[in-house]
């Protein structure tokens, strides 16, 4: 059986990479070793050369200036260069690939004609949206906020904001009334720009009402630009609400990019942490462009010509950095889906591999569990023999998944990059490169270039040099697509990211190198649960759970124990058709037990029709430990929750 703690594993499971995509791939093992060590000990001279690979107004002169020092975090890359992010992503291609496919657009109905946008045609939308966004009053500096389903507008408002010199901050398309009006008012932005709705899984999400209560909270001088998506009945604020598509057919199709400093901020982006109100992440324009746009080839193994698709939502760090500006960045044919992996059914996602021919797919191990759970027979009616590349983000992703998706999507031929980052890091920082590294289920393997990973002790702050080894995962130095600041906090990013760790960017991930020098990423360190002294990943427990062939998701969570100080509490969703028994209980029991051992031994184990997940897939583990703990009156925030509606149940049906 392949779950067992990561570091048994590393002996059996290795993938190589095969001799052909060696051969082919734009990184072998000896130029990554090469590359790695140069951007390493010479970072000025490394970045100071890939900062090259964008178009400047005035080239730098200054590479890097960057401190991790208590008191004076400071992040600048190519500080004194000037450029433009939109023309970097549609005007340097016109001349080469103005007649190349830029964007495909597939709809959330599979009957509604995909959409196939070419460079040309983005050009001409994103100087329009620029031109309208003007008249609006947007200048340079000015944020706008985007509530928008996943549709090429969406792509069309990044981009013309950025051709503006206007700072963007999208607002996941899910995200309540209560939520975009905080981040209105969060950003002090000048305009929204939503939809009337959002098509998605067959619903429809009435983003313009929503809108419109959020704008209640707001300041009057707030505007309101609308794309008319389905063109339903929305409500009409004179004055305040203007139509995308009137307001397009009119405005000019040509717009010159603002002459910006590679240090100008391009977007805002809200994320969760561990405490408080979600912040505001800033990333600049150079360094995170640079950054995005080389991990996006290298790591994806992107050439010219290939279909690129991220299934991940524009509202996500994924979206913005791997459906919009590295693609783009590259000249890429990206593909924007509207949809969701199970609509109409399962076999969507495959659908659209072999309909638009996709060679690079990049998703969550969230939805490779849950499309896993549905059975083969969906993914295998579909030719999916143009795959070259597969990627997972966002989670540890468990064997079960890797091995369904090596076998099962790749039939063995594709390479799977696990990559490590986060909303704060704008690109890959741990991943494997296809053509260099041989492959590990659950590992992530490597540090991309210039990335400087350590492990440190969590007690005493200091680096372990050892192999194999476990502690937390930080940053020594920078890298260009680093956040710069928290919106308007300065101190609260310096307290958050470099206050426990002094002198290291700490990413709040657990991990363990192990004796190959390969990272494997262990969950945040806020869900490491410590049972009769044992520390023990919550991951692991899951990992062996959905190792059994009758459960199809798993949740597993520390909670006060008498004896053992914390005991593990699973929650369990079970495959289709499968009995929750209570002989299915015992069997569970001893299936970890033999899986992990005796310590891992499950305590409680409560049946899960659902799990509490954000929109984006994350289960939100703060609301499952309340739960295990007996504590519901104090569940906190439960309005970013894809389904509000699972934790009643699970409140209901509580076990013990
Ligand atoms: C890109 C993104 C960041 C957190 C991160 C970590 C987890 C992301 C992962 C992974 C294990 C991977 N995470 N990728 N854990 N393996 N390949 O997801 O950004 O939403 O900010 O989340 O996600 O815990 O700290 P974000």
């Amino acid at each position: 059986m392949s779950t067992t703690a990561p570091s048994d594993k590393t002996a059996s499971d290795v993938y190589p990479p095969s001799a052909e995509m060696v051969a082919n791939a734009h990184i072998d093992a000896a130029t990554y070793d090469e590359m790695y060590a140069a951007s390493i000990s010479d970072p000025e001279a490394f970045w100071g050369e890939h900062g090259k690979r964008i178009d400047w107004i005035k080239p730098y002169s200054i590479v890097k200036n960057t401190s991790f020092e208590p008191g004076n975090v400071s992040i600048k890359w190519f500080e004194d260069g000037t450029m433009n992010v939109s023309a970097n992503c549609v005007d340097r291609h016109l001349a080469t690939r103005g007649d190349q496919t830029a964007i495909i657009f597939e709809p959330d109905d599979p009957n509604e004609a995909a959409k196939h946008i070419t460079y040309k045609e983005l050009h001409a939308a994103v100087c329009k949206m620029a031109n309208i966004l003007e008249d609006l009053g947007v200048r340079k500096g000015d944020r706008v906020v985007l509530y928008l389903p996943m549709i090429p507008e969406a792509a069309y408002a990044m981009l013309a904001c950025a051709r503006i010199g206007a700072i963007h901050s999208i607002v996941f398309a899910g995200f309540s009334p209560d939520a975009l009006g905080a981040r209105i008012n969060g950003s002090d932005a000048k305009v929204v720009i939503t939809a009337d709705y959002a098509p998605r899984g067959g619903r429809q999400t009435p983003l313009k009402s929503n809108a419109d209560a959020a704008l209640l909270h707001c300041k009057d001088s707030v505007k309101c630009l609308v794309v008319k998506r389905t063109g339903g009945q929305t409500t009409w604020v004179e004055g305040r609400d203007f139509d995308y598509n009137e307001l397009s057919l009119e405005a000019d199709d040509y717009s010159k990019p603002v002459e910006m400093n590679a240090e100008d901020p391009l977007f805002v982006l809200y994320t969760s942490g561990s405490t408080g109100q979600p912040k505001g992440v800033v990333h600049c324009s150079a360094g995170y462009l640079v950054f995005a746009s080389m991990t996006h080839e290298y790591v994806f193994d992107y050439k010219d010509g290939d279909i690129f698709w991220c299934t991940a939502d524009v509202g996500w760090v994924t979206g913005h950095s791997y459906i919009v500006y590295g693609p783009l960045a590259n000249g890429a044919t990206t593909v924007m889906f509207e949809g969701v992996p199970t609509y109409p059914d399962a076999s969507r996602f495959w659908q659209v591999c072999e309909k638009h021919k996709v060679n690079q797919f990049y998703t969550a191990p969230t939805a490779l569990r849950a499309l896993m759970g549905q059975g083969n027979q969906f993914v295998e009616k579909c030719d999916l023999s143009s795959l070259r590349i597969l990627g997972t983000v966002g989670e540890p992703i468990n064997p079960e998944a890797w091995n369904w998706y090596n076998d099962v999507v790749g039939k063995g031929r594709c390479p799977i990059v696990d990559t490590w980052w986060q909303t704060e890091t704008g690109g890959h920082l741990l991943t494997p490169l296809p053509g260099a590294h041989a492959l590990k289920p659950g590992s992530a393997m490597k540090p991309f270039f210039g990335v400087q990973t350590v492990v440190l002790d969590p007690h005493t702050g200091e680096e372990i040099h050892d192999y194999p080894c476990e502690g937390v995962l930080c940053l020594k130095d920078s890298w260009p697509g680093q956040m710069r600041t928290v919106w308007g906090d300065h101190e609260r990013f310096e307290k958050t990211y470099f206050g426990d760790y002094k002198g290291y960017y700490f990413a709040g991930d657990g991990c363990k190198r192990d004796a190959d020098g390969d990272y494997w990423i262990t969950g945040r360190v806020d869900d490491v649960i410590n049972v009769s002294g044992h520390r023990m990943g919550t991951a692991e427990v899951e990992s062996a759970l959905v190792a059994h062939a009758k459960v199809a998701e798993a949740a597993v969570v520390g909670y006060p124990h008498d004896i053992k100080g914390q005991g593990i509490y699973c929650y369990v969703t079970l495959m289709n058709g499968v009995e929750p028994t209570d002989d299915l209980v015992k069997e569970l029991r001893t299936w970890v037990r033999t899986e992990i051992g005796p310590i891992a031994s499950p305590d409680v184990i409560q049946w899960a029709p659902g799990l509490p997940k954000t929109r984006s897939g994350k289960i939100m583990r703060r609301i499952l430990r309340k739960i295990a703990e007996n504590d519901y009156g104090s569940l906190g925030d439960t309005s970013t929750l894809a389904d509000p509606s699972v934790v009643d149940d699970l409140i209901a049906n509580r076990a013990g």
